[in-house]
């Protein structure tokens, strides 16, 4: 496999004015005739065209109207190369492919009998020769033929021009786009679907067409979705003032699919997943799901469809950006600050449990990385998730209003181009009047910084200082890192902030008590004058920054924090860290004496308890405070990890919490029932989840009682959220759930996406042991060539158990190197996905590193993709 580098990129040697594509749509022959325009790129030195091209078969080439033989061309498995072509060129190119046989879901793909595309990263050239690279834009026309029977419904990018029929059963329908676009951004679908659709009046007044695209049985799954993609049109009117540029709009749901979904020009297409929902079948995880990726998708069509990427070594310029603009719509729907501090939360938990452990492991990358061998190994956290919190940061720095200007900027510099991160940080700077020539480090140096504080109190002069230092990997520059902070007095309130010689910016929340301290060198000293009182710092408030703050806070700090302090995601913060320091105390316990005469303290439990019943907190907000950090996240603290001794220390600390709050957690169970008709609201949602929380809580030391409670819950539910609940309550805790499972199953065994969850909740828990892994692979509901089933069984077990995957004897890393090849034959972006599952490997005792490094170099020894060679070559390095 070849290594591809950022330094290296060179303009295109040709532009693509338009592409004229015609399909004859059959499953095992597909005949694509492309039609497109070229002229000689002025940036470019080159004369030679070059198209890629995979998996398809050549049929012919015209050049300017000649057709040209095998001497005019260079044809290799990935490119087809005209050299020396003359300014302008009309090249005409037939090819075939057999999407029935595609199962890697890129190009043009077949799922339950219904024609799918999938381009980005670099899945059109498996359609049809093109230089299918983001920074060639041109306009799209498409002509698809298919048998008007067998798929009724014919959709491309763009607005319908014609349609028609086309005698011998078969008919067409014509799509113009009227945006020049990337390849990538190509869709086509040809399905027997139907669709809700409404016409929506946009700010301006024009009228839009609406459509949701579902299989017939799921009509009744699609209002959500059309909800969501009408409040994401609102939204990104008014609080970024952009329009729909489209008169019609369309997401298309398919059950075979790689991704979440894909912002496709007019036509997304979207995995059921992030489609689908009623009550009976959707969790409230599903609907806050479905919004965020309708969100997403929908404001891809500025942020990366209008402006796009010059190269994939940006995809963070349109994917951290977009993550940013779905967190901020999903936290506005809320509307409440602690409902938008429950969503940040909840972005710092999955931060700490998949973005962290990914910067400190071999996959490490920049969120603008310098290299890579396959693109589609580069969707990751790092690009997305802290690519989100880095343009977070411009916000925090700049304010609300100037973040806006940035993005005015942007879009009036680079609407209709491809650029780069560089391009989007140029603008922000310039909107301002700041310089961000430091803050660049954010995109090239790839690690979590880690920020330490000390401060200190001269009750004297009155003045408080923090000294805050950074350090990041060896040989990194600094870097330019907000850090929110405020004080707290004695009696639990803000302290009124003077700082010295310091602007006195408002907080990121507009607040006079938070002020945004700026670190842009290795130590500075902050001094806060005319402090009356020693005060408890509340540092990195609302999680400022992506690193890891280090500071000596006394148990009575944080459980004055815990209790006190006016930024939830800082309130819950105290929290996990007093929860984490006895979770790693007891695992050293466990690990040295085994699992007898373990303690919790009462301090903690207490803690716990107030939490559980101040109701002036959102329920939403309290459950997040009593869960316990995982143990994926506990691992990460550890220099030499066991994965045993903290799942045994951690189940002792539920139990313990369990059984002292018992009264409480019954009373919180009952109190937040949500009786009447099921809503997804967050509040409705809040209360559910604190509610269920509680459940698990009673059931990890089931008395009869409990046991009954969940019971009831399962057979009583009137919604998925309740009812998935109970049965993963039952089945986490050991209880004997057989009977329930069943019935579960025999009530949707015709939902695909319930089926995923009665896989999934099987596979995640810790009584599930990979002999039953393998036992569920024989159910006849299994398959491994859709996405969403081998995520829910396998990556379940092997990246949600890890006390089970971690088993002793190392039969489940068999397991993993046994399907990461078995996938990899099918589906290499999926299989490379599962091959991310030893990542962490080095951290893991000597016995069990042995094994993972046997099953890694099984895996190695195969002739693979480059997808899963790239992860596990690094692994192993
Ligand atoms: N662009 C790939 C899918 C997504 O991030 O929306
Ligand atoms: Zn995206």
């Amino acid at each position: 496999p070849t290594t591809i580098f950022r330094k290296d990129y060179t303009p295109p040697a040709y532009l693509v004015d338009t592409v004229e594509l015609g399909f004859d749509l059959a499953p095992a022959r597909t005949v694509v005739a492309n039609r497109i325009t070229l002229r000689q790129n002025p940036d470019a030195a080159s004369h030679d065209i070059v198209l890629h091209g995979e998996e398809i078969e050549l049929v012919q080439v015209r050049l300017n109207g000649q057709q040209l033989s095998e001497r005019d061309y260079e044809l290799s498995h990935a490119t087809l190369t005209i050299r020396n072509a003359p300014a302008e060129v009309v090249l005409e190119i037939e090819t075939l492919c057999a999407p029935v046989e595609n199962t890697t879901l890129s190009g043009l793909y077949v799922s339950n009998g219904n024609f799918f595309t999938q381009c980005e990263a670099e899945g059109f050239r498996r359609i049809t020769f093109f230089p299918d690279r983001p920074d060639v834009m041109a306009r799209y026309t498409v002509m698809l033929r298919a048998d008007k029977a067998a798929y009724p419904v014919l959709l491309s990018n763009g607005n319908l021009v014609e349609q028609g029929e086309l005698g011998d059963g078969r008919h067409y329908a014509k799509w113009e786009d009227p945006f020049k676009k990337p390849s990538y951004l190509f869709a086509l679908v040809a399905a027997k679907l139907v669709c809700q659709e409404e016409q929506f009046k946009l700010a301006d007044g024009r009228e839009v067409l609406l459509q949701v695209w579902v299989e017939e049985g799921n009509l009744d799954k699609t209002d959500y979705a059309m909800q969501s993609l009408k409040n994401s049109i609102r939204w990104d009117e008014q609080r970024f003032g952009l329009e729909l540029d489209l008169d019609r709009f369309m997401i298309v749901a398919v059950g075979d699919f790689n991704m979440g979904a894909m912002e496709n020009k007019g036509l997304n297409i979207f995995n059921t997943k992030f489609v689908l929902a009623n009550p009976r079948t959707a969790t409230d995880i599903d609907y806050a799901g479905i919004e965020a990726v309708v969100g997403h998708e929908y404001f891809h069509n500025w942020t990366g469809n209008r402006v796009t990427c010059r190269d994939w070594f940006q995809l963070s310029l349109k994917e951290g950006l977009t993550v940013f603009r779905d967190q901020e719509f999903s936290a506005d729907m809320i509307g409440t600050d602690s409902g938008r501090a429950v969503t940040r939360i909840d972005q710092v938990r999955t931060l700490r449990q998949a973005q962290f452990p990914e910067d400190a492991g071999p996959m490490s990358h920049p969120v603008r990385p310098d290299s890579f061998v396959e693109i589609n190994n580069f969707y990751t956290v790092t690009v997305y998730e802290k690519g989100a919190e880095v343009v977070r940061m411009y916000q925090t720095l700049l304010g609300r209003d100037g973040f806006r200007k940035g993005m005015d900027l942007y879009f009036e510099r680079h609407d209709g181009q491809a650029v780069t991160c560089d391009d989007f940080r140029a603008a922000m700077a310039d909107a301002n009047g700041r310089d961000l020539t430091q803050f660049e480090r954010w995109y090239s140096q790839a690690g979590t910084p880690v920020v330490t504080a000390r401060t200190r109190y001269d009750a004297v002069k009155r003045n408080f200082d923090i000294i805050l230092s950074q350090r990041g990997q060896p040989e990194q520059q600094p870097f330019h890192i907000p850090v929110a902070v405020g004080l707290l007095g004695a009696n639990g309130k803000d302290l009124p902030l003077t700082l010295e010689n310091g602007k006195h910016e408002k907080g990121a929340k507009g607040d006079e008590t938070t002020v945004v301290l700026e670190l842009t060198g290795q130590e500075q000293i902050f001094r806060f004058r005319n402090v009356d009182e020693r005060p408890t710092p509340s540092i990195l408030r609302d999680f400022s920054a992506p690193v890891i703050l280090e500071y000596d806070y006394t148990d009575d700090e944080l459980l004055h924090l815990f209790s006190q302090d006016s930024d939830p995601v800082n309130r819950w913060e105290a929290g996990q860290r007093l929860a984490m320091e006895r979770l790693l105390k007891l695992t050293k316990q466990v690990a040295a004496h085994g699992a007898n005469n373990l303690k919790l303290d009462s301090t903690f439990i207490n803690a716990m308890r107030s939490v559980l019943t101040d109701e002036k907190l959102d329920a939403a907000f309290r459950e997040l405070a009593l869960i316990l950090p995982s143990e994926t996240i506990v691992a990460e603290q550890m220099d030499v990890v066991d994965p045993q001794a903290i799942h045994t220390a951690r189940q002792f600390m539920r139990r313990t919490i369990g059984t002292a709050l018992q009264t409480e957690l019954l009373a919180q169970y009952h109190a937040n029932q949500t009786p009447g008709d099921y809503s997804p609201d967050a509040l409705s949602a809040g209360k559910r989840a604190l509610k269920n929380l509680c459940l698990s809580y009673l059931m990890v030391a089931p008395e009869l009682a409990e046991l009954k409670l969940a019971q009831q819950q399962f057979e009583n539910a009137s919604n998925m959220t309740d009812r998935s609940a109970a049965l993963v309550s039952m089945i986490h805790s050991g209880a004997e759930s057989g009977p329930y499972l069943k019935a579960f199953y025999d009530d949707f065994d015709n939902e695909a996406l319930v089926i995923d969850k009665w896989f999934a909740m099987q596979a995640s828990a810790p009584t599930t042991n990979v002999a039953a892994v393998r036992k569920l692979m024989q159910h006849p509901a299994f398959t491994l060539k859709t996405p969403n089933r081998a995520r829910a069984l396998i990556f379940n077990f092997t990246n949600a158990n890890p006390s089970q995957f971690h088993a002793a004897d190392g039969s489940a890393y068999e397991f993993w190197a046994e399907f990461v090849i078995k996938l990899d034959a099918i589906n290499p972006q999926v299989a490379a996905r599962l091959a991310r599952a030893m990542d962490r490997w080095r951290r893991y005792a000597p016995a069990l590193q042995a094994k993972m490094k046997q099953a890694l170099e099984k895996v190695a020894r195969r002739k693979l993709s480059n997808d899963v060679s790239e992860v596990i070559t690094k692994a192993l390095a």
